[in-house]
């Protein structure tokens, strides 16, 4: 049974809305929002809450931030959108910017982290034809159990969870599972010479952030090289901070081939995601064999370049890094018997709920939620907590406090 939900006339009506005319592909939690500032956001009643998952990443830097917001207002007074049919003045000096921020010869800008996963592959694809040489069709990308890296045709064909994949075939063939965070599984998929990549995410997201032993990224990047396959990191989730490194492969220095980011890339504001690479890789796609009509639009330069100079700016990575050991320690100092693991780096963390009532993690959301904190269960048992990376000591501490009272709530 679930707990009773307070859900006033106010908030109902909109929930109504949603479920008449909106198709049924998500379950929220069952709270209306209609503003949202740094790490708080307000419900329809004016209810303050904090963000525990701002965006999936999206809001690294906070909801609304006043320099990515400047940047918007300021280039929506200008230009916002040509395709690239034309030259902007701002598509070349974002690309100028992201490229040295992250140290890549070329960036291929598009929308949804999708995109981009769906251009790393297709770039890795081309590679493996024009360098690597093999032959037409034949080539293979290997990928991990348990992925996440978005929702097209071609990236749900090889998820293990059904929820995505199930009633969506006929699947898009080319892709080899092996285990995540086994290299020797790595190897041997590597033994086939039709192996142009390696996709997978350095800390799995969906799967509940599943953080793989020391060693596996450089171990990854050691073996890619070895077999001549690309390193493909999907950072959509991991990078921009939010780990406590700039991207989550720093933690072992390793340099991934194509490197994919979104997500946080825009603070929050709009889709941008972006795929990065050196010229070898990049330059084996022609004009006119990908894009799309929004990828590198004004409006998503200014932001993408401005979201990047605030986590700089901020020190977001190392502030991550600091709040994430509190919010660990502080969790675990809770004792509590419904917590089963606590887990992640820098602010990407997941408790795991022990309790013979299934629906208990969604239950503690609820009560979380009575609480003034938003925060999201994942495959049942989980419940991540990522807040904006903006968040201070005193208010980890407070929330700490909300999640020991909402748990109080749970009966055995
Ligand atoms: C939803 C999850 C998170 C991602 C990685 C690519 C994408 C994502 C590593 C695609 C997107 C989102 C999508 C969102 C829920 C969310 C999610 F729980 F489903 F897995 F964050 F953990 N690679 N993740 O995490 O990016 O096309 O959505 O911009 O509702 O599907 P997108």
């Amino acid at each position: 049974m679930q707990s009773t939900i307070s859900v006033s006339a106010n908030s109902q009506q909109y929930i109504d809305l949603e479920d008449k005319y909106g198709a049924h592909n998500y379950h929220p939690l069952p709270v209306v929002l209609s503003k949202g500032e740094g790490v708080f956001v307000w419900d329809v009643d004016n209810k303050r809450y904090y963000d525990f998952l701002s965006g999936y990443s999206a809001v690294n830097q906070g909801h609304r931030h006043p320099k990515i917001m400047e940047a918007l207002l300021q280039q929506a007074s200008q230009l916002t959108l040509t395709s690239r049919a034309f030259y902007t003045n701002v598509l070349g000096e974002f690309e100028k910017f992201i490229t040295q921020y992250f140290g890549y010869d070329k960036v291929l800008p598009m929308n949804t982290g999708v995109e981009a996963v769906e251009t790393a592959l297709k770039l890795a694809r081309r590679w493996g034809y024009d360098v690597k040489k093999i032959e037409e069709n034949k080539a293979k990308i290997v990928v991990v159990e348990d992925n996440f890296h978005g929702r097209t045709s071609t990236v749900i064909s090889f998820s293990n969870d059904p929820a995505s994949y199930k009633g969506f075939g006929p699947y898009t063939p080319g892709f080899i599972k092996i285990p995540y965070n086994d290299l020797a599984a790595l190897e041997k998929s590597f033994q086939d010479k039709d192996v142009a990549g390696f996709l997978f995410e350095p800390i799995q997201g969906e799967a509940g952030v599943v953080v793989p032993d020391e060693g596996y990224l450089s171990g990854v990047r050691n073996l890619c090289n070895e077999y001549n396959v690309l390193m493909i990191a999907d950072e959509i989730q991991t990078g921009l901070a939010r780990t406590g490194k700039m991207l989550a492969c720093d933690h072992e220095d390793v340099r991934p081939d194509i490197l994919i980011l979104g997500k946080a890339l825009s603070g929050g504001t709009l889709p941008v995601s972006a795929v990065l690479a050196d010229d070898e890789i990049m330059l084996t796609i022609k004009p006119g064999e990908h894009g799309s009509t929004y990828g590198g639009n004004p409006l998503a330069c200014a932001v993408g370049v401005a979201s990047l100079k605030v986590l700089k700016e901020e020190q977001l990575a190392e502030k991550a890094a600091a709040l994430g050991e509190l919010l660990r320690s502080e969790l675990k100092k809770l004792n509590s018997p419904f917590i089963e693991a606590i887990r992640g780096k820098g602010l990407l963390n997941a408790i795991v709920i022990k309790h013979k009532n299934p629906e208990a993690a969604w239950d503690l959301c609820v009560q979380l939620k009575e609480n003034g904190l938003l925060a999201k269960p994942t495959h049942g048992d989980k419940i991540r907590f990522a807040p904006p990376l903006i968040i201070t000591r005193e208010q980890i501490l407070e929330c700490v406090g909300i999640i020991e009272k909402s748990l109080n709530t749970l009966k055995d």
